[in-house]
């Protein structure tokens, strides 16, 4: 793909629309003013805890970038660094029974269904205690007990299903919803809008969120999609949505509040959250269509830290308190690290478990079939006959 350049993010550029204002006039979302925090109705206590969770993410993170270069963690591994505040808030607002689907982006997500460190991270390990017992890696975590069905690699993989699950919980009379992430890159898949269309029609309970980071891997939304203002893809299927700034937990959490009482209701949602990834695409790209100036200035907006600012400020937060929740943060990681080195690999012959959900049986077994003809003796054991 080739390198592009891309205009560094402007405080003015974080805007908010609502559904009506943002629907209502093609240029909404430009007139829109930013969204002040302080969000209603949530005590100081909640706001530390997304700060907390926010900062669990952030040195969860960091560590699983170390641990692959470590060639502890192998395959596909992509990052929430930059996203943590969109993951909290959006997570925040869901009840325990809901449901989440995400795409291979999901660490933090994961983290914030209450799946301890040490389970996420022996996944990234491809260890035998991990979420998916080893078998899923970065990309592939999913637990049932959790509601996490996902964890998807195929880009927009996760979306139909969402629906389907969306439509099962309809025609089983339940009251849950289903929220399911994914890039802004996906909102050109087919998938994509075959989803929106029949979530519409049906009146299906699910929140279809975009983390919008300006990027798929290393292309802009504006070079990929001829919509660029990605909450508007929801009035072609008379769908509400919204767009709000991804770098604050309180405005993130504020909104999915509004979406999934949208989506409780049989009203369909589409929430675009706003924000920036840190660094590249997955851990191995180096970024290099980003100018040094937009790394610099990308900085300048880390949310972890304008939070832990904007805290001080309100006196919910010190310079003491912040290193002692970085500290905690520090040591949950650090013993999750731990304890996902300790943990064994999974035998192989677990490798068919949980394949099929059907009555074909879950059977432990090596390969499938016999092999096609008697294996050949080996080199060594060849040369022993010759002597012999
Ligand atoms: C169907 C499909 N096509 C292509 C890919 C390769 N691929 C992996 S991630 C990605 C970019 C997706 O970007 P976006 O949806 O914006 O998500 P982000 O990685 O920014 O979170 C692509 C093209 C894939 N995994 N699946």
């Amino acid at each position: 793909m080739p390198a592009q350049t891309r205009t560094p993010r402007k405080a003015s550029s974080r805007t908010t629309g609502t559904t009506k204002k943002a629907q209502a006039s093609t240029d909404a979302a430009k007139s829109a003013k930013t969204t002040k925090s302080a969000a209603s109705g949530v005590s100081s206590d909640q706001l530390l805890e997304f700060y907390r969770r926010m900062v669990l993410i952030r040195r969860f993170e960091e560590r699983a970038a170390r641990a692959y270069t470590q060639a502890l963690i192998g395959g596909y591994c992509h990052l929430n660094l930059g996203e943590e505040a969109a993951v909290v808030g959006l997570t925040a607002a869901m009840r325990p029974t809901d449901y989440l689907f995400t795409n291979y982006r999901e660490h933090g997500f994961a983290l914030m269904r209450d799946i301890s460190p040490e389970r996420v991270m022996s996944e990234l390990y491809g260890r035998v205690d991990g979420v998916s017992k080893g078998w899923g890696g970065s990309m592939h975590m999913f637990d049932i007990t959790q509601r996490l069905l996902g964890g998807y690699g195929i880009v927009g993989g996760q979306i139909p299903l969402a629906t389907g699950a969306g439509l099962a919980i309809d025609y089983r009379g339940g009251d849950d919803v289903v929220l399911c992430t994914m890039g802004d890159g996906t909102t050109n898949i087919g998938a994509f809008h075959e989803s929106l269309n029949i979530a519409a029609l049906w009146n299906l309970p699910v929140v279809y969120v975009v983390s919008n980071n300006r990027l798929g891997m290393g292309t802009t939304v504006e070079k990929s999609s001829a919509e660029p203002e990605l909450y508007k893809r929801a009035s072609t299927y008379r769908m509400a949505s919204e767009r709000v700034d991804g770098f604050d937990p309180e405005v993130v959490f504020e909104a999915t509040q509004r979406a999934i009482a949208s989506a409780r209701s049989g009203k369909p949602f589409l929430l675009e959250v706003v924000t920036e990834r840190l660094r590249g695409h997955s851990v191995v790209d180096p970024a290099k269509y980003r100018s040094p100036e937009e790394v610099a200035e990308l900085k300048k907006y880390d949310p972890v830290h304008t939070y832990a600012d904007r805290l001080k400020k309100q006196g919910l937060l010190d310079d003491e308190a912040i290193k002692k929740i970085d500290g905690e943060a520090m040591d949950a990681v650090g013993k999750a690290a731990a304890f996902a080195e300790a943990s064994p690999f999974p035998d192989v012959d677990t490798l068919f478990d949980y394949t099929y959900a059907t009555e074909v049986p879950n059977d432990s077994r090596r390969l499938p079939g016999e092999p096609l003809f008697p294996p050949l003796p080996r080199p060594s054991e060849a040369a022993k006959g010759a002597r012999a």
